[in-house]
């Protein structure tokens, strides 16, 4: 009995050790450019990096904000738009990017403390339950290039 439960350890530490990175589900890189009008909406970028199973992003949250949506802007005719997602697809090892001119998160409201600390704590939720939290780094208008959202 010993000898099989040695076994299966071994056995089950080598599998968790075959499992790449590009089979961990996280994002990175994740950022909140400030509008640079009191009142408007903040837009949020990151990476999303898949995991070992297809899944979809189906909502963030943060204690410090008013409210969060997930958007995509499209371009038809010359003319930029956006729509309001209700999930975000992220294929299972697949990285998609949440970056201007495409999927995006449109923020009100960041709270002052956030502000004031640089880092806005978000809650990413996933279709199959798994629930990651990130700290995006808070860029005040004028901090880099502004995004054309
Ligand atoms: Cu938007």
């Amino acid at each position: 009995m010993n000898r099989i439960s040695l076994t299966l350890a071994a056995s089950a530490a080598l599998l968790l050790a075959s499992c790449g990175q590009g089979d961990v589900l996280y994002a990175d890189e994740a950022v909140v450019n400030l509008s640079p009008v009191e009142g408007n909406p903040s837009a949020g970028y990151m990476n999303l990096h898949g995991g070992p199973v297809d899944t979809a992003l189906v909502g963030v949250t943060s204690d410090d904000v008013l409210r969060m949506e997930m958007h995509e802007t499209t371009e038809k005719d010359g003319v930029m738009s956006m729509e309001k997602l209700k999930s975000i697809p992220v294929p299972a090892g697949k990285t998609v990017k949440l970056e201007p001119g495409g999927k995006h998160l449109m923020i009100w409201g960041v709270g002052a403390a956030s502000k004031k600390r640089g880092l806005l704590t978000m809650t990413l939720i996933y279709s199959n339950d798994e629930r990651i939290e990130i700290d995006a780094v808070v860029r005040k208008a004028g901090d880099a290039a502004p995004a054309a959202e």
